[in-house]
C-alpha cells in the first residue's frame, strides 16, 4: 500500500508521557494511520526566529511526524492574519469580520510555498498526498511548483460560500487555481462542493468536487461516555443538578458557533415557557481559543455579560440558570457529560459539520437518551435527522426547539436517536478516511486506465 502523506496546519506529534491528545483530526484518522505507513507534516505549534528549517521528527509505530516552526511575523501575518483574520469569516459567510491586508496575504502564500519546498525532498515518487484545510489551499500548487508528481487530495473542513460572497476575496482566482492543482477536493456536504465546483468552473477548472461528510468513532465515543459517567466529575455535576434538566452547549469560544445567540434563545426559553424555570440548567463549556485575534477578546466579553445578565433576570437563591465556563475540559469527561444531558445544545451560525452533535448524540445511554437541538446551518443538520432542527438567528425559535426537547416523551427520543446512532455507525472516521482515499486512487487511476485502452 502506497505510502500516506498527510499535511494540516497543527500535527498532533505524540508526546513522551503525556495521554495522546485525543480530538480533531487525529481521532478522524487514528485508522487510516493504524492500517499504513503514514507521513504527517505541518507546523509545530512552535514560533522562533525563522520559518521552515529541518523539520523536527518523530517516529511512533509507522507514522512519522514531521513539524517545522514558523516565524513570529509568518505566525502573525498567515495564521492569525490571513487564515484567522481572513478565510474563516469569509468561507463562514461572515464577510463583514473579515480583514483583508495585502502583506497577511503574501505571508499567507509565502508560508505555504515553504511547506512545499520542505515537504518536497522528504516525498517518496509513490506517495499519496492529502492536505487538509483552508490554511494550505495555495499548497498542492506550490509543490507542483517544487516538482512534486504523486496524486494530491485535499479536503476542506469548513464550509464554502455561495461564488458571490468568495468573489469578495481579493485575488480569489488565484487561490482557486492553486487549488485546482489538486486531482480530488472533499467537502463537508453537497451544498459546499456545489458552490466550490461552480467557483473553480467559473475561474476556468474542472477539479472533482465531491462531499465526504467526515464522521466519529461513535462505538468508541460511546464506551467514553460510560465510562465517564460513573468518574468524579460527572458525579459531582448530577449531585449539583439536583434532580434538574441539563441542557449541554460545547464549543471553541468562536463567533462560528453562534453562542451569544444561544444564550438569548435559553433566556427566551425561561420567559416564554415559566413552567421551565428552576427546573433546567445550561451549561455551557466554550475554551478561549485564537485569544489574540480582536473579534474573539470582543466576543468573550459580550458572552460574560449576557451570563451575568441572565442569571441576574432569572436567577434565584438556590438555582443559577447559565453555567458558563472558559476553562477546557478533558474530552473524556465531557462524554460524560454529554451522557448526563437531556438535552444538546449545538447552534452554529454556519459549521463544516460540527463534530461535537456528533458526540452528543453517541454518548447518550440508549435506554433514556436525550435530545439534540441542532443548528440548520451544521453540515451534521443532513446527517441527523433525529435532531430538533432550529434557525440560530431566531432565539424564539431556539427556545421552542428547547421547549419541545425538554417534554419529549421517552419513546420519541428513544426513536429518534436509534435513527441517529445508525447514521453514525455508518458514516464512521474510518467510514470517511477510507472513502476519500480510495475516490483519490480511483481518480489517479483513471489517466493510466485511459492510456491502456
Ligand atoms: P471545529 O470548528 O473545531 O472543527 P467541531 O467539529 O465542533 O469544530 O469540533 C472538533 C473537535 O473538537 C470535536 O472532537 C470536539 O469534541 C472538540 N471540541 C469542541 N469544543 C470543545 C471543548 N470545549 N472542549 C474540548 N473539546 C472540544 C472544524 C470545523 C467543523 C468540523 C471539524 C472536523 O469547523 O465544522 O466538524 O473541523 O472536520
Amino acid at each position: 500500500m502506497a505510502r500516506l502523506v498527510i499535511v494540516s496546519n497543527r500535527v498532533p506529534v505524540p508526546r513522551p508521557r503525556e495521554r495522546p491528545q485525543a480530538g480533531g483530526l487525529a481521532v478522524a484518522l487514528k485508522e487510516a494511520l493504524a492500517t499504513r505507513e503514514t507521513l504527517w507534516f505541518g507546523w509545530s505549534g512552535q514560533t522562533g526566529a525563522a520559518t521552515g528549517g529541518d523539520p523536527a521528527l518523530v517516529t511512533v509505530g509507522q507514522t512519522t511526524y514531521a513539524t517545522i516552526d514558523l516565524s513570529t511575523e509568518d505566525y502573525r501575518l498567515y495564521y492569525t492574519g490571513f487564515s484567522n483574520g481572513m478565510l474563516w469569516p469569509l468561507l463562514h459567510y461572515r464577510m463583514g469580520l473579515a480583514e483583508f491586508r495585502r502583506e497577511e496575504w503574501d505571508g499567507y502564500r509565502r508560508v505555504n510555498t515553504a511547506f512545499a519546498r520542505t515537504l518536497k525532498p522528504l516525498l517518496r515518487a509513490d506517495d499519496v498526498i492529502w492536505i487538509h484545510d483552508f490554511h494550505h489551499f495555495p499548497l498542492a500548487a506550490a509543490l507542483r511548483e517544487a516538482g512534486a508528481k504523486q496524486r494530491i487530495g485535499f479536503f476542506l473542513h469548513v464550509p464554502f460560500p455561495p461564488l458571490p460572497l468568495y468573489q469578495a476575496l481579493p485575488q480569489g482566482n488565484i487561490l482557486l487555481r492553486e487549488l485546482a492543482s489538486c486531482d480530488l477536493i472533499g467537502t463537508q456536504t453537497a451544498p459546499d462542493a456545489a458552490n466550490l465546483r461552480e467557483a473553480l468552473r467559473g475561474a476556468g477548472f474542472d477539479v472533482p468536487v465531491r462531499p465526504f461528510p467526515i464522521g466519529i468513532d461513535a462505538e468508541d465515543f460511546a464506551r467514553e461516555a460510560e465510562k465517564a459517567v460513573r468518574g468524579q466529575d460527572a458525579r459531582r455535576l448530577t449531585a449539583s443538578l439536583s434532580g434538574r434538566a441539563l441542557i449541554l452547549g460545547v464549543d471553541r469560544l468562536d463567533y462560528s458557533k453562534g453562542l451569544p445567540q444561544r444564550l438569548r434563545g435559553f433566556a427566551s426559553l425561561l420567559r416564554r415557557f415559566p413552567e421551565h424555570r428552576g427546573r433546567v440548567t445550561l451549561l455551557q463549556v466554550a475554551p478561549v481559543s485564537r485569544g489574540d485575534v480582536g473579534q474573539y477578546r470582543t466576543l468573550r466579553r459580550e458572552l460574560d455579560e449576557l451570563a451575568g445578565r441572565i442569571n441576574g433576570d432569572h436567577g434565584d437563591i438556590d438555582w443559577v440558570p447559565v453555567r458558563w465556563m472558559t476553562r477546557a475540559v478533558p474530552r473524556p469527561t465531557l462524554a460524560g457529560f454529554h451522557r448526563i444531558a437531556r438535552v444538546g445544545l449545538v447552534t452554529p451560525m454556519r459549521d463544516g459539520m460540527n463534530l461535537v452533535a456528533k458526540e452528543f448524540v453517541a454518548a447518550q445511554d440508549p435506554a433514556d437518551p436525550g435530545v439534540l437541538v441542532l443548528s440548520c446551518f451544521a453540515g451534521a443538520a443532513d446527517e441527523l435527522r433525529g435532531a430538533i432542527l432550529v434557525n440560530p438567528h431566531d432565539p424564539d425559535e431556539i427556545a421552542e426547539g428547547l421547549n419541545a426537547a425538554l417534554v419529549m416523551p421517552t419513546s420519541e427520543r428513544r426513536k429518534r436517536w436509534i435513527d441517529d446512532i445508525a447514521v453514525l455507525r455508518q458514516n464512521s472516521a474510518a467510514a470517511w478516511a477510507e472513502g476519500f482515499l480510495a475516490a483519490l486512487a480511483r481518480i489517479g487511476a483513471e489517466p493510466l486506465r485511459a492510456g491502456a485502452r
